[in-house]
Parts: structure tokens; sequence; C-alpha cells
């Protein structure tokens, strides 16, 4: 396996070696003979000993290891195949189809290259093992050094930190993008199916502005003489909130991680520290390019786990790692005593206890308790965190009995359910008043309903949801608070910093999902999903436009794909699914069944949406997605949508007198509270999910994105093992694939004008001159005229090709080809 055809291993004429130059993935199978092949080094393979000669213009099988090792595999095929890879940025391949990038990463991936550029988007394929040496301090320190000073040329290779480092220098105004209409604002979207390393990638841009932003002098530090080496934490002013004075903001920023980690991550089948959440971190930066401080936006805690973790999953870490860590004292205070995991059934239900991946829950715990410390929890918050994670287990141990007519029910008095109340602070008749009767508003009149054993179990899974939903969020304002930025640089409008400082956001958000059993959740991540999308295309073609613009070429008849119709089917108001779902939360008598026949009646026209003609018709419906089609089903959507704690257990949070459930009360998601029952709407699930995407997009849109796909090379969770197949559908679904078309939309081939005189050379009018130099030399060379292309346009810098002009150009090109091949082998044979 060699790397370049020259002329040294085929003695061409200059004229036959133009077909060979520039080219990137080109494959020449040269048949030998065998027994004169052993017996040359590997260099020394001259013409004499080629018998045949075959060139394959579109790279052809990738080659073996075999090849790979010795240049010439051992076995019955004494060919010898040359294949141009490793290139950094996938975007300058001629042909940027899916079996080239594929090929292109495996190439790099065999090599433990795990980071690939594809014009504007980096690609991360997990590793799956330590790569110490990818983030040792010096590589930061390269990418740090190599700071603005970055030509083709010189530029490091793609790194999650190369790509950071892109989005401060452009922050600090050092930006390499001309266009002065660009926002200061940056943003790093992070995507990728589960397991793909986007949490990992998140920490390791936050691990680099922590160090840049050590690296420089804070505006605050001015006058302290401070000397900021990279250990020295700078003590934060107070903005206001409790904020631990001695840490770093820097230090602060990296904490928030594993407190939202053991609160909203969880082992899953495929990943053991999984995050059931999205998250959008902002962080600030002065004028200096000083961290000042950061805010955090969550998304759509997934609380169906908290009931009912899948087998072989986990409830969230937060369960396991109190119940191995609690003090003596705490155990003694909430109930604990002896008790472990497989005592709770909210734990046990699933079976499953540990992770796979070693990692402790102590030892996590410990990390997790210094974080708070380190944000600045009170101690006292701390334990009634905890005490609410004890109450929540205890709840799930509560049982109820049903009345001999099955119309009631009364809760149980047991340990569980004494201990429950005990740590709400509330009474036990409180409790069981709140769970089996539900108070109903009709006229003037508020009739009480004595509810069924299914409706009191179905009240308590709603009590713990909504208790330790409220808790995240109450954990996450906390972290807020203790990030906040000085309010004196309070983003303006646009969400920008004032002052000459300026804010890069970091999405790790859930990519595109496409099961066997997809439900709500699916939908809300794939519309997350789809409304990215249209950003990226729009952002991409953007980009198309400029480079256009720039060159001078004609560029207005270009369409590109736009999945603005998928958004309205999902969105759209009083018409979107989303839209009447909520409509079906309203009706008093709704049933997911109703909801799914109301679908297909007002949605089966629309080309993207089909109802199922499977056997459960009555709950399938499947939507066309940009990444594929994905089948729904709407069992339990109507409950799911509404997520509401029931009237009459949010009035008893009010009664407790546990200050911590009486605080986070704010975040509940209650029944009939505020005005009337058409408020339901306004509260549900999809409603505030909508409204939170739209803020997040309008955010996006006012900075300039960076993205990362990252890429799962398996489900195994193995190093060293590379999945095309999996590779395949996640390129295509992370809207790689969908951005290569987006870019090369209009002119999808083209080439710097001396590449394409090289490449070209045998179809000019000039034979005895270079490569064109310029765009005069070009012109001198009459392709066009010459070749009769049409959909050939001559940029200031660059030759652009449309699909079909590409197509001819290189018919022609092969022809003359050939008829070169065949002069080659004509001189083989009269040298032989
Ligand atoms: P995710 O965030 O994309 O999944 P993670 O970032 O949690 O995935 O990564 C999953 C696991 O892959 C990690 O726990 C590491 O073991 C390994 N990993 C990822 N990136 C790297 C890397 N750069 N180097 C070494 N190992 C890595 V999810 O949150 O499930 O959507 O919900
Ligand atoms: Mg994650």
């Amino acid at each position: 396996f060699i790397h370049l055809v020259n002329d040294h291993s085929l003695s061409l004429t200059d004229d036959e070696r133009h077909y060979f130059e520039d080219e990137k993935e080109f494959k020449v199978v040269i048949k030998v003979d065998k027994e004169q092949l052993k017996s040359a080094a590997h260099d020394d393979i001259k013409l004499r000993n080629i018998n045949s000669l075959t060139l394959d213009g579109n790279g052809g099988s990738s080659p073996t290891k075999d090849h790979k090792k010795n240049g010439v595999s051992d076995n019955e095929s004494s060919s010898i195949a040359v294949v141009v890879g490793g290139v950094d940025d996938l975007i300058g391949l001629t042909h940027l189809h899916e079996p080239a990038i594929l090929h292109a990463l495996r190439l790099r991936y065999d090599s433990d290259i795990i980071y690939t550029s594809t014009g504007p988007i980096l690609i991360a394929v997990n590793p799956f093992k330590p790569m110490p040496t990818l983030y040792q301090r010096n590589a930061m320190d390269l990418y740090r050094i190599q700071g603005n000073n970055k030509t083709k040329e010189t530029r490091l290779s793609p790194h999650v930190y190369q790509t950071a480092d892109d989005a401060y220098r452009q922050i600090r105004g050092e930006s390499r993008i001309e266009d002065t209409t660009n926002p200061v604002d940056q943003s790093i979207l992070v995507s990728g199916e589960s397991g793909a390393g986007k949490t990992v990638t998140t920490k390791i841009v936050l691990d680099y502005f922590a160090m840049l932003s050590k690296k420089c002098t804070s505006s605050t530090d001015d006058n302290s003489n401070n000397n900021n080496n990279t250990t020295t934490t700078t003590p934060r002013k107070s903005w206001g909130g409790s904020v631990n004075q001695d840490v770093s903001i820097e230090q602060q920023v990296l904490q928030s991680n594993p407190i939202l980690e053991a609160f909203g991550n969880a082992r899953t089948i495929r990943n053991d520290n999984s995050s059931r959440f999205g998250k959008y971190i902002d962080i600030a930066f002065d004028h200096n390019g000083k961290l000042i401080g950061a805010s955090i936006e969550t998304y759509l805690l997934e609380k169906v786990r908290l009931i009912h973790p899948a087998e072989k999953e986990r409830n969230y870490h937060i369960f396991y790692q109190f119940l191995s860590s609690a003090t003596a004292q705490q155990r003694q205070e909430f109930f604990l005593t002896t008790k472990t995991a497989i005592d709770f059934r909210l734990l046990s239900d699933s079976g499953t206890f540990d992770r796979r991946d070693g990692v402790d829950d102590c030892q996590t715990h410990f990390e997790m308790l210094t974080a708070m410390k380190t944000i600045g929890f009170s101690e006292e918050t701390i334990s009634s965190l905890m005490r609410l994670i004890s109450a929540i287990l205890f709840a799930g141990n509560m049982s109820f009995t049903p009345s001999d007519d099955g119309e009631s029910c009364k809760l149980d008095k047991t340990k569980s359910s004494l201990a429950c109340a005990a740590l709400l602070g509330i009474t036990f008749d409180g409790l069981s008043t709140a769970l089996t009767k539900r108070s109903i508003i009709a006229a003037d009149e508020t009739v009480l309903k004595l509810l069924t054993i299914e409706e009191s179990g179905k009240a308590c899974e709603a009590l713990i949801k909504a208790v330790y939903g409220a808790a995240f969020d109450f954990i996450v304002e906390k972290v807020n608070t203790s990030l906040d930025r000085d309010p004196r640089a309070t983003p303006g409008a646009s969400g920008s910093a004032p002052s000459g400082g300026a804010s890069i956001g970091v999405l790790d958000i859930f990519g595109f999902e496409t099961f066997d059993y997809n439900s709500f959740e699916q939908l809300c991540i794939n519309y997350t999903n789809e409304a990215l999308q249209q950003q990226f295309n729009r952002y991409v073609f953007k980009l198309e436009q400029q480079e256009y613009e720039k060159e001078g070429i004609l560029w207005k008849f270009i369409e590109f794909p736009d999945n603005q119709d998928v958004l309205n089917l999902i969105d759209v108001k009083h018409t979107g699914i989303m839209a009447l779902l909520d409509e079906q939360c309203i009706l008093p008598r709704s049933t997911d069944n109703k909801f799914t026949r109301y679908l297909y009646a007002r949605c089966d026209r629309h080309p993207r949406f089909s109802a199922s003609s499977a056997q459960r018709v009555d709950y399938l419906f499947s939507i066309e997605h940009y990444a594929g089609l994905v089948e729904y089903n709407t069992e339990g959507w109507l409950e799911k949508n509404k997520d509401q704690l029931p009237a009459s257990a949010a009035e008893l949070i009010k009664s407790s007198d546990f200050d911590l459930l009486l605080d986070i009360n704010r975040f509940v998601r209650a029944e009939g509270s505020g005005a009337g029952r058409g408020t339901v709407a306004t509260k549900s699930v999809s409603f505030q999910f909508a409204k939170q995407l739209r803020t997040l997009r309008s955010r996006i849109e006012t900075t300039v994105p960076h993205y990362i796909r990252c890429l799962k090379p398996n489900d195994e969770l193995c190093p060293d093992y590379f999945e095309p197949k999996n590779i395949v559908e996640q390129l295509r679904c992370g809207g790689v694939l969908e951005a290569v078309r987006v870019s090369r939309a209009g002119y999808p081939t083209r080439y710097p004008h001396d590449v394409f005189t090289a490449r070209y050379y045998i179809l000019g009018n000039r034979k005895d001159n270079g490569p064109a130099k310029n765009r005069e030399d070009f012109l001198a060379l009459d392709f066009p005229s010459r070749c009769a292309v049409a959909g050939l346009q001559l940029g200031r810098t660059k030759v652009f090709l449309r699909r079909e002009a590409f197509d001819r150009i290189e018919a022609m090109r092969s022809e003359k080809f050939f008829m070169a091949a065949a002069t080659i082998q004509k001189v083989i044979r009269g040298r032989q």
C-alpha cells in the first residue's frame, strides 16, 4: 500500500503524469508477475514487472490490512492498490459521497485518528478507550499556541480543541471570517446518538476554555498583581446568590457536571453514564478572554425512568450513590438503617444495580458532594436534597388496598408510607387523602371523588415525578445562581455579553432516535433534531452563497433541501401534531386512541405523514424525517404530555413543613393551578418544550455555530472495532451526508484552477504549457468551449462544476485516459 503514484513507480511522460497529479482518491491496480514481485523490493517495482494496468477512478474497494502492511497481499492476488487517503478535511475529496467518507473515516480510525473535518463539521469517532496523549496538557498548549496563526498549511489536525479554539479566537476578534455581519457570539453544537461521546466532548471543550481562561489576565486581576499561572484560583466577586468566594469560576463551571450527572444521568443499555436530559451551557468571557460566568439551560429530563427503569438499566445515579455513601446519621434520620438499593422497588424492579464501566458509586457521590460545595450548596441544602431522595425511594415502596367494591382504595400504613410522609414533612393522613381522593370542580361545587387503586397508583407516580423533576430544576437554578455572570455584563437583548465580552454556548443534546418502539420522547427528540438540522442547512447554504459571491459566479437558481414541512407537521399552530395533542389533552374524555384517530383525520394529507397500515393501527403513525422514516406509537401520550401533579397532591406539598419541598414547589406543574381548564395546553410538556426550542433556536441564530458530530463505531462499546453499517446510519442521522448535499447542492465539484487544469489537461488545447496558475492561464486553455461543458463556471480562484458537468467532463477524461492506458501498455510490451 503506497500513498501516491508518481513517476518513480511508473515512468510516465509529462502528459501521462498529469492524470495522476492531485488525485485524492484514486486507485490503480497494477497486475504484476507474482514470482518476480516476490524477489523485488517494495520500492523497486519497475515497469518491467508490470503485466497489465487498470485504472479505476472511483477508488474501488478498500485495501485490506494485508495490503496496508506489506504493500502486497500475501494471498492469490498480486495487485497493488494505491489509494490516497488520510485527508484531514473530507470536503477536499473530489467525490464526497457515502463510501468515500466511510472509507476515509475507517482508515483514520484504524490509526487511532478519531477526529476528522467535513467542511463545517468536526466528526468525532468514539474510541472507547483512553486516549491520554490526545488530551494531554501539552496537546492543549499546542492548539493554544497555534492561536490565530492558522493557515491551511500550518493548521494542526482536527480536534475538539481546534474547534473550541476557533470559537474562542472569533470572540476575541481574531476571527478569520472577514464578514463583519457575522455575530460575535459563538456556539458549539454537539450531537450524536446515545453513547457516541457528546458529554465527554462537551467536557473536553469546557476543559479547554478553562485552560485558556486561566492563561489570560482577568480585568478583575489587573490590580492584584496576580501571576495567573494555571494553578492559581481567581477569587470571585459575588454576583449575588450564594457563591463560593474561594473557588475560581473556571473550576465552578467544570464542577457543575458531576452534580447534573448525578441527578440527570443513568445507566442505559447504550451508555453507563447516559445523560437523560439535553443541556445548553452558555459561557461568558470578558474582553480579555477571561471566563466570567455561565448559564445552563436543560431540556426534557426523562421522568418515566423514575418509575420504570427498563431491564438492564438503572434509575438515576444519585439513588445508588447516596445509598452506598450515606453517613450513619443520615441513615438514622432518613429511616435508611441498613437498607440498600435492593430494598427499594424503584431500584430493584430493573434487576440492575451496578455499572459496567467500573465507575464506583461511592467515589462518584464523594465527587458530587465536593462539586456541590465548590458551587456553593450549603450543608443544609445538600442534606435536604438527600432527605428528598430518601422520601422518593420510600414513596416508590408504598402500596394501596382496594375497597371491596373496587371503586376506591386506601393507602397502606407501612414503614415505607410512614417514612415517606415524615420525610416529606406531611402527615400520613394528609398523604393518604391526597393520593386516594380527588376534588373535581363541577359548576360552582367541589366534589370529592374516590380513586381506584390504579388511579391512586398513578397519583403516587405523578408525585414522585413531580418532586424529583422539581428537585432537578432547583439544582439547575442553584448552579446557575452560582455561575451567574457579573450583573454589569448582563446579556443584551440579543443575548451577547456587552463591554467587549462575548459568549460561547455549548449544546450537548440527544441525537436523532429511531427504535422499534418510538414514543412521545422520541418525537420531541427528533423534532429538536429537525429544528437544528434546518438551522444547519441554512447556515451551510449561507456559507455556500458567500463562497459563490466571493468567486463571482451565478448561484441564484440553486435549491437546497428544506425540512420546513416536517417542522410544520409537528409544531405549526392549531394544526401541528403537538397542537392536536394539546387539544385532546384539554378534552375531558379523550384517550390516546381518540387522539391517534384525530391525527389520522387531520394530518393524513401531509406528504410527510402516514397513518400506519400495521395491525395495531389505532396507535401508530409515521413521519418521514430528514434522517428517515420513524414510526411512533401514541400509547400513553396524553398522560406524558399533561405530566401534571393532581391538584390534591399539589395542595399537600403546600401543607409541608419541609423547607426544601416548599421551596421547590414553584417548579411543580400542578393540575388546575392558575386559571381555568384551558390552561392545560399552555402548561403541557409539548408546549413548554416547543417554547424552549424556539428560544434555543433564536439564541443559536445570534451565534456563529460550530458543529461536532459524535459517532459510535459499534454497539458493544468496544475499542478498535469499526462497524461500517453503524457509521453510515449515523452519518445519515447526524445530517453529515445531508450537509454534504447542501454544501454541494449547486456546484458540488470545485477545483482550484491549477488543480483543474492538471486533472483535465488532456482536454485543453495547449499541451506545451503547465497547469493554469490563474484565471487568465485558464482562459487561454479554452476549456469551456473546448470541452463544450454546460454548467462549468469559472470563479476567481476555482472552477465550479455542476453535477452533470462533472459527469460529462469525467467521461471525456476517462475516454482519453483509457486511450493513454493502452499507450502505456504498448510501451511496456515494447520494452519487454
Ligand atoms: P453521550 O453523551 O453521547 O451519550 P458519553 O459522552 O457519555 O456519550 O460517552 C460514552 C462513553 O464513551 C464514555 O463514558 C467513555 O467511556 C467513552 N468516550 C466517549 N468519548 C471518548 C473519548 N474522546 N475518549 C475516550 N473515551 C470516550 V447519551 O448522554 O447516552 O446520548 O444519553
Ligand atoms: Mg451524554
